[in-house]
């Protein structure tokens, strides 16, 4: 992508509404723009990297085993006065109506919606285990929507949904779940601690919320310090061993860990005294087991090797991408800018051109952003006019881990300069060992 021809509205100033970090650095970049309260358009730059969070999380889910499907954003009324969260749901939900006068609403959850189509077509527990989950928007009618996209009214959501016919089952559901949520936030660069969580309006006793320790987070959390040197389970990791993935689930909750919700003082204060962590911390992913109280209510039954109907026993397990995304830029940035992990970067590298319209210069650069491009490479090439402080400093500001930098001089040798957004460290390269390197 050339910078001269793409769409990224740098700000100037720091925006004032913004009170925390991310926020301030995702308006400043251009990533996003609020489109009324707690309403955000992704523009391209943070467009790139919602769409690779979402690669990530939709690789390991698919890796566990869940199988992608797409549901509407609108839904009937009706199923939800069948579960009789209807009423319950409060004032959260966006309520519409059609041009018939039915009542519609903006989904902010598919339990009922996804029982509706499972007890449509599943009959037999030789269906089970299913799991099927989309990544859609929601809507929240969140009283007090703040922090950009960190909590906003409309948000994207990962939600997948377990049926199993015993409750054994559903457990080994929950922890394929449990198992690829520590994977897929590990590829992201964070470091999430399951802790055993309250689980309001979704229902059900056994729940974990996925929380990644910031300052600026919303959730008041205790903890004991050794999941800083939990392992994450490989990518090998055997889906349909029912023993080893217990074994993971129980080795990552065998010491304390809880929200402020199920907090409990006692069992906190047992822990020695540099063991222990208070900390804030962002609710990323959280995840459900509700066994039958949607399918009861809704019907969502399959016949059983007895030959009998057996209510399913459910789970439903989310993951927020677009809150995903500040929780990234919390947890990795400086003073000048964002550093985005490799893994979600919006490109792989900047190309940046000192000297625009100087022939060795543009040439080197052409010959760099080809060559990496044909490689495959995300390359963002930096061929506007403004001044070389100026690019250097976008470049920081936006994270992209690696800058390829061609100034006059050293393009005159042959060369080029490799920074790193990380760390700082620079090194000189001939063209062809930068161009190695890169695509190595
Ligand atoms: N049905 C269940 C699981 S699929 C459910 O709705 N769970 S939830 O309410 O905990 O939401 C799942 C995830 O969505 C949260 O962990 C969080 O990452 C994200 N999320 C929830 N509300 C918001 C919001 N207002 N803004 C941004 N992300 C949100």
């Amino acid at each position: 992508m050339r910078l001269s021809r793409f769409f990224m509205p740098i700000l100037k100033e720091n925006p004032k509404e913004a009170e925390i970090v991310s926020h301030r650095l995702m308006l400043r970049t251009g990533m996003i723009r609020q489109q009324s309260q707690g309403i955000y358009s992704w523009l391209p730059l943070g467009k790139r990297v919602l769409d690779k969070v979402n690669a990530i999380i939709r690789e390991e889910q698919n890796r566990a085993g869940a199988i992608e499907l797409s549901m509407p954003t609108l839904q009937s009324a009706e199923l939800w006065q069948e579960s009789g969260r209807y009423e319950d749901y409060g004032k959260e939900m966006l309520r519409i109506r059609d041009r018939q006068d039915r009542p519609m609403l903006y989904g902010p959850t598919n339990e009922e919606m996804i029982t509706d189509i499972f007890r449509s077509s599943v009959k037999s527990y030789k269906s089970l285990p299913l799991n099927l989950y989309h990544i859609q928007l929601k809507f929240r009618d969140e009283i007090r929507p703040r922090f950009g996209t960190m909590r906003s009214r409309e948000f994207l959501m990962k939600d997948a949904y377990s049926f199993d016919l015993t409750q054994a089952d559903a457990i080994h559901s929950y922890n394929k779940m449990f198992v690829a949520y520590l994977r897929t936030f590990d590829r992201l660069g964070l470091r999430a601690i399951p802790m055993r969580a309250d689980t309001g309006p979704i229902g059900g006793n056994h729940s974990h919320e996925f929380i990644i320790l910031a300052d600026t987070g919303e959730s008041e959390v205790f903890c004991h310090k050794s999941f800083v040197d939990f392992d994450i389970p490989a990518v090998d990791t055997d889906f349909d061993s029912v023993e080893g993935l217990q074994a993971i689930f129980d080795k990552w909750t065998s010491v304390y860990a809880a929200t402020s919700e199920m907090h409990d003082a006692a069992a906190f204060d047992s822990i020695g005294e540099g063991e222990r962590l208070s900390a804030r911390g962002i609710e990323v992913g959280h995840i459900f087991y509700f066994g039958t109280k949607y399918s009861e209510p809704m019907g969502a039954k399959v016949q059983g090797p007895d030959g009998k109907e057996h209510l399913v026993h459910m789970g439903s397990y989310g993951i927020g991408p677009t809150r995903l995304v500040p929780a990234i830029i919390e947890a990795s940035h400086d003073e000048n800018g964002i550093i985005w992990p490799a893994s979600v970067a919006p490109f792989d590298a900047v190309v940046i051109n000192m000297k625009a319209g100087d022939q060795a210069c543009d040439s080197t650069c052409e010959r760099l952003y080809a060559a990496l491009q044909n490689a495959g490479k995300d390359v963002l090439y930096d061929d506007t006019d403004d001044r070389a402080g100026t690019k250097f400093a976008t470049a920081d500001l936006i994270g992209v881990p690696v800058q390829v930098i061609a100034g006059p001089r050293a393009v005159a040798a042959g060369e080029v300069e490799l920074k790193d957004r990380k760390t700082g460290a620079r090194e000189t390269l001939t063209i062809e060992a930068a161009i190695n390197k890169l695509t190595a």
